[in-house]
Formats: C-alpha cells, sequence, structure tokens
C-alpha cells in the first residue's frame, strides 16, 4: 500500500460519516467508456458532440435517432460493479458510509449491495411511456431499431414514445434529489470524491456544501479543478485505491 492510500485508510477510520460523490471514472474499470478522460468518448472521431447527442432537445427533434446513438454508447447491460463500487458497498455495510450520490446512471452502486444511492443523473434501469406514463425496465424494453414504443395495456394499445429516466442535457436535475444530496455532504465528516471530472454542474457544485471542519479525498485519474480544495489528493485508479483502503474481511 502506497503513503497516499494509507492516508486515506486512516482518514476513513477517524470519519463517523462518509459520503461519496462520483462519475463516470467509477464505472471505467467494469467497461463502460467515461466522456472526458483521455480514452473517454468526447475523443470518439467526427460528428455532432455527445452534450447535443444526448439533449432533451435532440430527444425531441429525432426520437429515433437520439435512442440509436443513446443504446450504443449509454447502454451495456452486461456490465458488472467493479473493486471501487464493491469497496462502497461495504463502507456502508459497516456503518460507515450514509450515502453514494453518482452522477452514473449505469445502476452498478446498487448491483454491488449499496443501499442509499442517489442517482443525481437518473438511471438507465428506468423508462417510461411519455403518453401514458407506463414503466420499463431495461429489459423490459420493446425492441426497436430507433425508438422504442409503447406497447400499452391488453386492449388499449398506446404507440407512445418511451423516455430514459435519465437527466438529459438541457434538462432540470430533480429538486428534492437534489436537496438530499446537499443534506448529506452537509452531514459528512468525511468526503470521497471519486472517477469524475468535477466540470459537469450543477453536479460537481456539490461539493462545496461540506462543512469547513469536513476532510475531502479526491481520487480521480486525472487533474480536476479543486484538487486545491482537497485535503488528500491521488490521481490513481479509483478501483485501486479503494479497494485497498477498504479491504474486505477475506482480503
Ligand atoms: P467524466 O467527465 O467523463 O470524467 C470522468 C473522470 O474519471 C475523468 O476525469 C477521468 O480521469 C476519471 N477516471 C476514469 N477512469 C478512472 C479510474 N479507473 N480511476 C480514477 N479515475 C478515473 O465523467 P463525470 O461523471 O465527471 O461527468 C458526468 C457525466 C458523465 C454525467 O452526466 C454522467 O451521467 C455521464 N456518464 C455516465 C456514465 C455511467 O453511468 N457509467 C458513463 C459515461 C458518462
Amino acid at each position: 500500500m502506497n503513503g497516499g492510500i494509507a492516508q486515506l485508510q486512516a482518514m476513513i477510520q477517524q470519519a463517523k460519516d462518509i459520503v461519496f460523490f462520483g462519475g463516470a471514472g467509477v464505472s471505467t474499470l467494469s467497461g463502460i467508456p467515461d466522456f472526458r478522460s483521455a480514452h473517454g468518448l468526447y475523443n470518439a472521431p467526427g460528428g455532432r458532440s455527445y452534450e447535443e447527442m444526448l439533449s432533451i432537445g435532440y430527444f425531441t427533434r429525432s426520437p429515433d435517432a437520439f435512442w440509436q446513438f443513446y443504446r450504443n454508447v449509454m447502454l451495456y447491460p452486461q456490465a458488472k460493479p467493479n473493486a471501487a463500487h464493491l469497496a462502497l458497498s461495504r463502507l456502508e455495510e459497516q456503518g460507515k458510509l450514509s450515502a453514494v450520490i453518482t452522477q452514473n446512471i449505469d445502476g452498478l452502486h446498487q448491483a454491488a449491495g449499496s443501499r442509499n444511492v442517489m442517482e443525481l443523473h437518473g438511471s438507465v434501469h428506468r423508462n417510461r411511456c411519455m403518453a401514458c406514463g407506463k414503466f420499463y425496465t431495461l429489459e423490459e424494453l420493446p425492441a426497436a431499431d430507433g425508438s422504442p414504443r409503447c406497447t400499452g395495456t391488453p386492449g388499449k394499445p398506446c404507440g407512445g414514445l418511451i423516455k430514459p429516466e435519465v437527466v438529459l442535457y438541457g434538462e432540470q436535475l430533480d429538486g428534492d434529489l437534489l436537496d438530499a444530496a446537499i443534506a448529506a455532504i452537509r452531514r459528512c465528516d468525511l468526503l470521497i470524491v471519486g472517477g469524475t471530472s468535477l466540470v459537469v454542474h450543477p453536479a460537481a457544485g456539490l461539493i462545496s456544501y461540506r462543512r469547513p471542519s469536513a476532510k475531502m479525498a479526491l481520487l480521480n485519474r486525472d487533474e480536476t479543478p479543486y484538487d486545491h480544495t482537497a485535503d488528500l489528493v491521488l490521481h490513481e485508479d479509483v478501483g485501486q485505491v479503494l479497494s485497498q483502503a477498504v479491504p474486505s474481511a477475506d482480503a
């Protein structure tokens, strides 16, 4: 274990109420690319920007093209939780961690066993018909080349456009969820931030709500605009760091 990880382990031992705030970098080890690191999707060649393709305006104008793109870049139904998700689940189990606040939409924290997960940007696992409100899990989505259409109820066909319950660019975050995330951050005495470039707002601004006495550890491969505000910065793999700082009982 290197010195930085030992330092994180000590911070975790001293803390009574830990909150984790994370992003796409938490899931790269599970095979889901992030958007903004050197290997991220933003560096994919050509065409429109990802912000445009994943915006509410594009969804409304071109639902078929939106769904084709969304399926290709956001849906990874085979992805499994990795060492980072599992370590955070252990921390909650140990009574140390009170909440995971995530910008991810992949559902992998819950798959790892975490219970109090605040999904600021929604989830690919929740989808709803915009006409009749019928709910669909990811597995239940009707097959389609373009946009999936609502199958309705027996005797009452619908055909409405289905929208994933993810917060698209140009949409507002859920106010109650945001308030709950702020409250958790205000309460904690250790904020661990991991796998996020901290450039997508308003989510990234949440970390400034921590109390002055609360410590912050920032675990991100690349530098972030907030590195200078953290008590500990580790530019390393978040899965490696967390799995060593929070070893499993049989490790
Ligand atoms: P981002 O802007 O793509 O940044 C990810 C950050 O993670 C980068 O700074 C990387 O350096 C860092 N990183 C990548 N892999 C690792 C690793 N193994 N260990 C440590 N650091 C790593 O992602 P943000 O979450 O900050 O941006 C928020 C967007 C991206 C949200 O709207 C998400 O919904 C969206 N997104 C989500 C997913 C997902 O659900 N898995 C995937 C891609 C994008």
